[in-house]
């Protein structure tokens, strides 16, 4: 199968800045060790969001919302039309806030299909502005595809303007519920609040802990994930690289968390469902050269999971 890089530089949605530098830090390593993997595969980028950080946002229960909009917009758009070309997209995004964009390209893509979500992360990102403590949009991209309003548990007094914006959000690509709550999976999650804890147990979703992949091993947890997402038709898996360790990845991240997968963990994960031949487009986020506390290490160890993966999908 023929891969194309997608980059997206967007870094609207997280609370640190350099995340949009996190895409060209991978690029650069892939250049230190002369691999040539950015020119053997079609590479492709979004177009540049981040002008919304130079002026303040009306929306402080989900900060840029309105630049969000046209970031999910764009890769409805993208993502779609390179599944359409039967390549199958590497997103290497900055911030985690346009995964939902993502996955409304590939619903657009196979509007019939149902589509299964697995979730790589030390957070939950199932937040919506009615809940977010934070009003980081990065915390809220699965309860915009799940068509989840999160009410029961609501901490914020969200104006009209800021609801109908979160609505258009939660229709990019023309159906608001595109991945149902059994069809996601969560792995390495350990940094959620209450709220975020009130709707994964009203919904039960299948999390597999830090602790399940170091005591069952890669493969088990791979049989786990592929037996809960058994009767979906294709698989969407979503990296972000804060699910990792963050004293193995020198804290290059913009909300690390303690206790992670290792990086080899990592990336057999990655592997394995990047050779499942239901998986269609993987997504990398949150690489922060700029948080980096040496050199470019995380930056060095999310390529060799690209690489990884790349060579994975190129031999299906
Ligand atoms: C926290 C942190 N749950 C929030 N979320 C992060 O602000 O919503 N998501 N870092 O990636
Ligand atoms: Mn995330
Ligand atoms: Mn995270
Ligand atoms: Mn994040």
């Amino acid at each position: 199968t023929n891969v194309t890089f997608l980059i997206n530089k967007s870094e609207i949605t997280a609370g640190t800045r350099g995340a949009s530098l996190g895409p060209d830090a991978i690029i650069t390593a892939a250049r230190k060790k002369e691999s040539y993997l950015f020119g053997e595969n079609t590479l492709e980028k979004t177009t540049n969001s981040n002008g919304y950080l130079d002026k303040p946002t009306k929306y402080p229960f989900a900060k840029r919302i309105d630049g969000l909009l046209s970031v999910y917009q764009e890769l409805n758009s993208k993502v779609a039309e390179i599944l359409n070309k039967n390549s199958f997209p590497i997103i290497l995004a900055a911030d985690h806030g346009s995964a939902g964009g993502t996955i409304s390209g590939i619903k657009s893509a196979f509007p019939d299909k149902r589509i299964g979500a697995v979730w790589i992360d030390a957070h939950a990102d199932i937040h919506t502005p009615y809940t977010t403590p934070s009003g980081n949009m990065h915390g809220m991209p699965l309860a915009s595809v799940m068509d989840v309003d999160n009410i029961e548990c609501k901490i914020n007094d969200v104006d009209a303007e800021t609801a109908a914006l979160w609505n258009q959000l939660k229709n990019v690509g023309g159906v608001s519920q595109k991945v149902k709550p059994e069809d996601v999976v969560y792995v390495a999650v350990r940094d959620t609040e209450e709220q975020e804890e009130f709707v994964i147990n009203k919904f039960g979703i299948k999390w597999f802990s830090v602790n399940d992949v170091r005591t069952l091993g890669v493969a088990k947890i791979v049989e786990g994930i592929n037996d809960q997402l058994k009767n979906c038709d294709i698989v969407y898996v979503t990296f972000d690289v804060d699910s990792m360790d963050p004293d193995m990845t020198s804290h290059g991240t913009g909300t690390p968390v303690p206790n992670g997968i290792s990086p080899e963990e990592a990336k057999d994960l990655m592997n394995a469902l990047a050779a499942n031949s239901k998986t269609v487009c993987m997504e990398i986020v949150e690489v922060n050269p700029c948080l980096d506390e040496k050199e470019n290490t995380m930056a060095e160890v999310t390529l060799d999971i690209v690489e990884t993966i790349t060579n994975t999908i190129r031999n299906r």
